[in-house]
């Protein structure tokens, strides 16, 4: 396969896939048809400027528009490969919901040619490639497709799903071994040979279904651990032993590898994959829902912790104002989506009236979700050590972390990643001390 086959290659979805590997690409010199339905996301990319969050992706955003190798869209233009990187939601009853998927088959459609390459990225269940396969042929009965003459078909399908670290995914994108999930062999050979021109690692071959499958069960497989950690959170908090040192202790164990508890999973791809393995196979699959299950009900855990450690801090002071540490889904990064961060602040807010002080320094304003309650405010870190007498410590974003247990003292404290609980080794039980007897943790080094 010749490297030139490849010279002009279409991102369908600008977004926080589809625009970091339109512009790694650029940047070894494939010319990137950027495409995507939002006018404003268009027009910032082709100014140079970027309308996301990821460490990185600025700069080599700037330096490909500017080089000409990167230029954004909104209707389809011709290419040699087409790549779609578009959201994949989950339905109110977990069903997966492939609209995207389908509207960007229907922009390409009319553009594509012989001889093309098309890649689905988006994470999908189980026979989406097959089904996106069927879609084009409906759509171009003039074109053949790999499910009609095999490796004679004009059209190469294949799918190859995305498995970067949002904080990490500049340098993910290329270090990490890919899986790409032909149709054909020849499908996946030329996929192969697209991913090879920017990707380190390793690229794997497999057919299209055992790639969707891998994508899901990647994600449900931290989901399954990460309720494994929250679920002794649970337990822990129950019979009064510091989950944080635990976790450290198991640790210790050569073949024991425990995730962290923190306040329920969030973000659009581990609190939704794991159901679209569910949706595929209800009967089958129990510990990946009950996994899920756990994970989703940690938020309304937490909230019921900050109520108690509310009603004590208010029975000693009076009036009293609460401070919320954090509402992206995690650390470090802005994306507030599936966050149990702010469904835990929206939740308070819904059900106390105190000033209720939210420093999140990942965004400018507060999101739509917190909007309408007068006594919700965004406020700085030192603002609200000074006056909160419950503090919640919800995402370990960097800027938090110089925090000590001195700078806390006399407050409530909820603490649901382990920020100060773990490092400084206070407290019997896991996430509400203050109210409760020191027990210092001798030996944390081996941090879960
Ligand atoms: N979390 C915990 N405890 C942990 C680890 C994570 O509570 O020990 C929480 C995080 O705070 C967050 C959620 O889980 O709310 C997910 O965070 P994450 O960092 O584990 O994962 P994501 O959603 O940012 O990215 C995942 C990655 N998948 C895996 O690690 C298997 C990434 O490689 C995928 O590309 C991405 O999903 C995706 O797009 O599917």
């Amino acid at each position: 396969m010749r490297k030139e086959e490849f010279s002009r290659v279409s991102v369908v979805g600008l977004g926080y896939i589809g625009l970091p590997t339109a512009a790694v690409m650029a940047s070894r010199g494939i010319e990137i048809i950027g495409i995507d339905v939002n006018p404003m996301i268009v027009e910032t990319i082709n100014d140079g400027r970027i309308h996301i969050v990821e460490p990185g992706l600025d700069d080599l955003v700037h330096q490909v528009v500017r080089s000409g190798k990167l230029k954004a869209y909104i209707v389809p233009q011709k290419a040699d490969v087409f790549l779609i990187a578009v959201p994949t939601p989950m339905r109110a009853d977990h069903s997966p919901d492939l609209t995207y998927v389908e509207k960007a088959v229907r922009t390409i459609a009319p553009v594509l040619e012989k001889g093309n390459l098309v890649v689905l990225e988006s994470t999908s269940p189980v026979g989406s490639t097959e089904q996106l396969a069927g879609w084009l042929q409906d759509m171009r009965p003039d074109l053949t497709f790999p499910q009609m003459t095999g490796d004679n078909a004009d059209v190469n399908i294949a799918y190859c799903p995305e498995r970067v670290l949002p904080g990490a995914v500049i340098r993910e994108l290329v270090q990490n071994d890919r899986i790409i999930g032909g149709m054909t062999a020849r499908c996946a050979e030329r996929s192969r040979a697209l991913y090879k021109s920017f990707v380190e690692g390793e690229c794997i071959v497999s057919d299209s279904r055992t790639a969707e499958m891998t994508k899901l069960t990647e994600n449900a497989f931290r989901d399954v651990n990460i309720a494994f950690a929250n679920e002794l959170s649970l337990i822990c908090d129950r019979i009064g032993i510091n989950v944080w040192e635990l976790i450290s202790l198991a640790n210790r164990h050569p073949r024991v590898n425990i995730l962290k508890p923190g306040p329920g999973v969030g973000g659009h791809c581990i609190a939704v994959d794991p159901w679209f393995i569910v949706s595929s196979a209800p009967e089958e699959a129990k510990l990946i829902l009950q996994s899920r299950q756990v994970n989703d009900g940690k938020p309304r855990w937490v909230v019921d912790k900050v109520m108690d450690a509310i009603v004590r801090a208010s029975a000693a002071k009076g009036d009293i104002s609460v401070a919320c540490l954090g509402l992206t889904f995690k650390a470090n990064v802005d994306d507030l989506r599936e966050s149990p961060a702010l469904d835990i602040v929206a939740k308070l807010a819904g059900k106390i009236s105190a000033p209720l002080l939210i420093v999140e320094p990942f965004v400018d304003a507060l999101p739509k979700a917190l909007a309408g309650y007068d006594n919700v405010m965004l406020s700085t870190l030192p603002d609200a050590i000074a006056k909160a007498d419950v503090l919640v410590l919800l995402v370990d974003h960097d800027q938090f972390k110089p925090l000590t247990l001195a700078d806390l003292a006399g407050k409530e404290l909820v603490d649901t990643r382990g920020m100060v609980t773990a490092r400084d080794g206070f407290g019997v039980g896991t996430h509400v001390f203050g109210s409760v007897a020191a027990k210092p943790v001798q030996d944390l080094k081996n941090e879960v």
